[in-house]
């Protein structure tokens, strides 16, 4: 009897440790936890760097001019994905490529991308100009279905209602200079061969996704779309994007 609680009394203190130690690996998975707090505090370095690409904090004499595809209407937007579709601003995905160790060289511009764009779809961006002048446009660019080569009739620019016939551009999915295969968070630059004829006052920039069976021959294809840059031939013009819609994300 002497034996058995002896045993018993064993049996429990033992049980004990076995808790103490487990207890102590939850210690240490809390740790682990904490660093993912750490570098969220990278991501509001990188919005601090986005606003500055915005034109409203841009300072004089910067000529780079950047509109975030999140930032357009989506109001009535139907999109289409590879496997299922979606509205209006479930199209806009969160991408903080710093999260993921990425370099801001590859990373979605402002921490968001618009995906589901396998199906006809405009997005308007409405800017200002205090004076004429030429621009160069960069579209910044992902695919996700491979290399898909676009042109004006699958992938419009329309430019103040010019719809701009340029040179094919061949997209590709992004490449991750980290090897940890997040190609789905890498975007590439772009650029249009042609430029656009930018007015003083309002200008409209839109850019399509048209009907075309370029994914496999069978399919919609259109590229994940980050953001578009304009360069102004006049360095001293001023761009804003008057159209921006606040809140989307
Ligand atoms: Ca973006």
């Amino acid at each position: 009897m002497k034996k058995l609680i002896v045993s018993l009394l064993a049996l429990a203190m033992c049980a004990g440790s076995v808790f103490a130690l487990s207890a102590c690996g939850g210690d240490k998975k809390e740790e682990e936890n904490k660093d993912p707090d750490n570098t969220e505090q990278t991501p509001g370095g990188n919005e601090d760097s986005t606003g500055g690409n915005n034109d409203e904090d841009t300072p004089s004499g910067t000529s780079l001019f950047v509109m975030e595809f999140e930032d357009v209407d989506f109001t009535g937007k139907i999109g289409a994905g590879l496997s299922g579709s979606t509205q209006g601003l479930g199209m806009i995905q969160a991408s903080n490529g710093a999260d993921f160790g990425l370099p801001e060289s590859v990373s979605a511009s402002n921490g968001h991308y618009v995906s589901y764009t396998y199906s006809e779809n405009q997005f308007e961006f409405t800017f200002t100009s205090d004076k004429a002048t030429e621009v160069s446009i960069t579209l910044r660019l992902n695919s996700e279905i491979g290399s898909v080569r676009y042109d004006s009739k699958s992938l419009g620019i329309v430019f103040n209602d010019e719809d701009l016939q340029y040179s094919a551009i061949t997209v590709s999915p992004g490449e991750d200079p980290t090897g940890m295969g997040l190609t789905a968070h890498c975007f590439t630059d772009y650029k249009i061969s042609v430029k656009g004829e930018v007015k003083a006052g309002e200008n409209t920039l839109v850019i399509e996704t048209r009907e075309n069976t370029l994914n496999g021959g069978s399919s919609f294809a259109a590229p994940l779309f980050d953001c578009i840059k304009l360069t102004p031939d006049d360095t001293s013009a001023k761009l804003e994007f008057t159209g921006k819609v606040e809140g989307n994300y």
